[in-house]
């Protein structure tokens, strides 16, 4: 299917019916069909780069800070001191930027399960793939899911950076995801996943709440704003093994010369408080017992 269409770029899809994103293209850079998805990155007239994976956008140039900079630092500062860190998926390479940010990282694994992905993102996305050299990274090209599968008991913070439930990403929404991550993370370990758009996929945020549960004794679901994403925004599911951990008042408070020597340009302790507070219509649903 050609998204482009006299110059536009369309966000056309499934996950959000009758609604689309737009952007202007001034030129194509890349174009190619990888193992798993079509992957196109083009050069927008006023968001910079824009990668693409199978018609939906992952990333821009001017926006993709709200995101990284939040599935980073929110399980990142809730935790008092994250040594090792798995990134899953992620292959544009900004949550590990972030993530590095960390003094206390001491070695940050990622598993991304198309190579293609990382490929182009060191080519056309440099101020996200910046990273991948530094060695404390250790890099996997692998299946997510079966990679969480074989590590136990090794993680301080588990960040699952996917791409939306519809292609290579879907196990990453299901219970059994979130069954292995519990047992791959050391006691008092944090996770955090990308939690797609209150607007849009509510329920599928109120089952993945509610499975949650039943899984972890702490949970709870913020979000930020970023204009590429559909409508404009897209959440966050936090888990803790810990029951004492409260997700809205992180353990360690980034000072306003951590947040410019981190060169932060979203996060920082007041937008982590305020990225939990919910409009009434999420926040009844996600508090309500019923699961429809
Ligand atoms: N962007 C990615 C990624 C995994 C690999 C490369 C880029 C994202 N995950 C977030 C996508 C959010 C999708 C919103 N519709």
């Amino acid at each position: 299917m050609d998204r482009i269409k006299e110059g536009w770029f369309s966000e056309i899809g499934e996950l959000w019916p009758g609604q689309c994103m737009s952007l202007e293209v001034e030129e194509v850079l890349h174009k190619e069909k990888s193992k798993f998805q079509d992957v196109l990155v083009f050069k927008s007239k006023t968001y910079g780069n824009v990668l693409v994976l199978d018609g939906v956008i992952q990333a821009t140039d001017r926006d993709e800070f709200s995101y990284q900079e939040m599935l980073a630092h929110l399980p990142m500062c809730c935790h008092a001191n994250p040594k090792k860190v798995l990134v899953i998926g992620g292959g544009d390479g900004g949550v590990v930027r972030e993530v590095l940010k960390h003094s206390s990282v001491e070695s940050v694994d990622q598993c991304e399960i198309d190579e293609m992905v990382i490929e182009v993102s060191k080519k056309y996305l440099p101020q996200m793939a910046c990273c991948f050299e530094d060695p404390r990274l250790n890099l996997h090209i692998k299946d997510g899911f079966e990679f969480m599968g074989q590590h136990k008991g090794e993680y301080d913070v588990i960040i699952t950076d996917s791409s939306d439930p519809i292609g290579p990403a879907s196990a990453l929404f299901e219970k059994s995801y979130y069954e292995l991550m519990k047992k791959a993370l050391k006691p008092g370990g944090v996770v955090c996943s990308q939690g797609e758009c209150i607007w849009l996929h509510l329920d599928l945020i109120k089952d993945m709440h509610d499975f949650c549960k039943t899984l972890y004794p702490s949970v709870d679901y913020a979000y930020t704003a970023i204009p590429t994403y559909p409508s404009g925004q897209i959440g966050f599911i936090l888990c803790s093994l810990n029951p004492d951990i409260d997700f809205r008042e992180p353990v360690r408070i980034l000072t306003e010369a951590d947040v410019l020597k981190m060169k932060l340009k979203y996060y920082n302790q007041h937008i982590h408080a305020a990225s939990f507070i919910l409009p009434e219509f999420a926040r009844k649903k996600l508090c309500s017992k019923q699961t429809v």
